[in-house]
């Protein structure tokens, strides 16, 4: 069986299991990892329909995930949607109620809502993060990755210059290796001129495959972005028929602040893992099998 048809399972079926202890044994024995004893299944098959069942790959993103973390504390270690309230109420944001026709999730940011005297780009990026580790607890988007669609429209200096080569660095270490969702099209539109140097800052670290799946629409986007999603998807403001953006961002913001409690878990847990249930710990008893 192959590593598509296996994440089809659910995350408690028999096919999975020798996978999971697999990659839970792999962990436990990575160094960088030593001082964590348990790993709870729901979080190890997150890595594992993330890198299609491949053990090895799937370490490899857990290990990555937790230095991206480590390595990110002013984005990673507060991730209270109530503390960017104030920028997910100018409709910045949204998680669209429908998935595309092949059942990736899609994300809206609209980046002329952000103004960057009020909000940093580590505060911008941390509404991103919150949604990244929700969307990523449902199977479906595990199989099925997202997509994302960047309106760029009032794209400033003032936004440019918040974004430095090492913020750069951050975006494509998310976009690539570092959280366990697969990326499957990233979509630009009302992109300016002066958009072109900031996005050749990110665009030299990312691999090919993500660099394939980056779509520049420009103004005229309303002919093209429908090749990608049929109307039922999109928000009228983008040619669809779905619900309008606002109604959209009012929405998801809504479900955010209801995840307020588990999302500072997340943020406070030392790998993230908040789905340890005692069932788990037994089999990662079970599976240490190098003495202490
Ligand atoms: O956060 O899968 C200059 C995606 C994104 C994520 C995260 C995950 C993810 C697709 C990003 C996309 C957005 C965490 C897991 C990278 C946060 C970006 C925050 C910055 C401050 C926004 C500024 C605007 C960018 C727009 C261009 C981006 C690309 C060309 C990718």
């Amino acid at each position: 069986m192959n590593g598509a048809q296996l994440s089809e399972f659910p995350d408690d079926s028999e096919p999975l299991r020798p996978h999971v202890s697999g990659l839970r044994r792999r962990a436990l024995q990575a160094r960088e990892l030593s001082a964590v004893r348990t790993f709870s299944t729901p979080f190890l098959i997150k890595f594992l329909r993330a890198r299609d069942f491949d053990e090895e790959l799937s370490l490899k993103l857990l290990l990555n995930y937790q230095r991206w973390r480590r390595d990110s504390p002013e984005i990673s270690t507060c991730l209270s949607p109530s503390s960017v309230l104030g920028l997910l109420s100018t409709s910045y944001h949204a998680v669209l109620p429908q998935r595309d026709h092949t059942g990736s999730r899609v994300l809206v940011y609209r980046i002329g809502q952000w103004n960057p005297k009020d909000w940093t780009a580590f505060q911008v990026f941390r509404v991103s993060l919150i949604t990244s580790e929700i969307i990523s607890t449902e199977p479906e988007t595990q199989r099925r990755g997202l997509k994302v669609i960047f309106d760029l429209q009032g794209w400033s200096l003032g936004h440019a210059l918040q974004i430095n080569p090492s913020l750069a660095s951050k975006i494509s270490s998310v976009l690539s290796d570092s959280f366990p969702l697969k990326v499957r099209g990233i979509h630009l539109v009302n992109e300016p001129m002066f958009f072109r140097p900031v996005f050749a800052m990110i665009r030299p670290f990312l691999p090919d495959k993500i660099k394939q799946r980056i779509h520049m629409h420009g103004a005229d986007f309303h002919n093209t972005l429908s090749d990608f999603f049929s109307p039922p998807v999109l928000p009228p403001e983008y040619g669809g028929e779905g619900p309008s953006i606002e109604r959209a961002c009012q929405d998801w913001t809504n479900q955010l602040l209801q995840s307020e409690n588990l999302l500072q878990q997340i943020a406070t847990h030392p790998t993230g893992d908040i789905t340890i249930t005692p069932e788990d710990a037994l089999i990662s008893e079970e599976g240490e099998t190098e003495p202490l």
